[in-house]
């Protein structure tokens, strides 16, 4: 390393918000390269902050994913998504505030988005997302026009995380709004999170994929078991044992499946997926079980992960 380049090193945090199913952690994870958040085409994915961090030569850009923000949360669940996005807020160097290019009106979550945002003196970025669906070239600024009055946003950046435009610059943009500073995390590190927690969200990820309706809301997944083979020896796979609460009988007869076809098959795509990830073979063991009224009872939250 040069003598000087550590003290030109910049790094600091940038959270990403806005309302459900607007991309953000599509986003991420195009910047990153690499699948870290779960990503569904239903809105209220993502239920934590998780952090994502970007390392590239001079540069470390710790990125927030957050849950989308909801105007009105239905449960104690939807408060603390919430929360989480609300808390993201605090001591990041830029908020990039997701919307899409194709928004013709300000919906009521947006509305208190920018509600937030107004009390917020961090620079906020205007990140109009999923141009690729535009039929004409350009068409963002109808986008761009409705929200930039209130948000008075320091820069405006048109992208698409499916075709990857634009992310260069919106990288060049962020990093020209860093502190000078040295990393925040070792560089061989991408997220703050384990892997009992990717494991969960993987499984979670494929129950949003294939049910519908209530069912991926009222579901839950925790890893009560992961083992590595250094750990158990008389198994040559990672072995994960893992339960999906449910809060009726009703959605633990769907996830389940006639003759159990459902559950394999949710199985079967989120140990791929796992294997792939870890680049090691994965015995996954799923059970299903009941937890009435799960999302409304602050003490299972906490017992099921979700802990401010
Ligand atoms: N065409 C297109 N689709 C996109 C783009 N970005 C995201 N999507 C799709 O939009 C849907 C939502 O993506 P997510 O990344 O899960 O959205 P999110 O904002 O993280 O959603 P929550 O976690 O629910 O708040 C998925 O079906 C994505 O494939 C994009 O640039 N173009
Ligand atoms: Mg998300």
């Amino acid at each position: 390393m040069e003598a000087n380049s550590l003290s030109d090193f910049r790094s600091g945090f940038v959270t990403l918000v806005g309302r459900p199913n607007v991309g953000k952690s599509s986003l991420i994870n195009a910047i990153m390269g690499e699948k870290i958040s779960i990503i569904s085409d239903k809105p209220q994915t993502t239920r934590h902050q998780i952090r994502c961090i970007y390392s590239a030569e001079g540069v470390q850009i710790v990125f927030v994913d957050t849950p989308g923000l909801l105007r009105r949360p239905r449960h104690r669940l939807g408060e603390f998504m919430v929360d989480e996005a609300v808390r993201s807020l605090e001591g990041v160097d830029v908020v990039c505030y997701v919307v899409e290019a194709g928004d013709r009106e300000i919906c009521g979550d947006d509305m208190a988005i920018v509600e937030i945002l107004k009390k917020t003196s961090t620079p906020v970025f205007l990140v109009v997302n999923k141009i690729d669906l535009l039929q004409k070239k350009g068409s963002f600024w109808h986008a761009v026009a409705l929200y930039q009055d209130l948000v008075k946003p320091k820069e405006i950046v048109p992208v698409s995380a499916v075709t990857g435009t634009n992310l260069d610059i919106l990288i060049e943009k962020i990093i020209s709004y860093l502190p000078q500073q040295p990393p925040l995390y070792p560089e061989d590190i991408v997220t703050d999170k384990d892997e009992r927690f990717i494991a969960a969200e993987t499984i979670r990820e494929k129950i949003f994929l294939l049910t519908g309706e209530e069912v991926p809301y009222s579901v839950t997944v925790d890893v009560e078991e992961y083992k590595t083979p250094e750990e158990y020896p008389d198994r040559k796979a990672v072995y994960i044992r893992a339960t999906i609460y449910v809060e009726r009988d009703g959605q633990k007869a769907i996830i389940i499946g006639s003759g159990g076809k459902m559950l394999r098959e949710i199985g079967r795509l989120a140990r791929e997926e796992l294997e792939f990830k870890l680049g090691h073979k994965v015995y996954l063991e799923l059970w299903v079980k009941v937890r009435p009224h799960w999302r409304k009872s602050e003490r299972e939250l906490r017992r099921l992960g979700y802990r401010a």
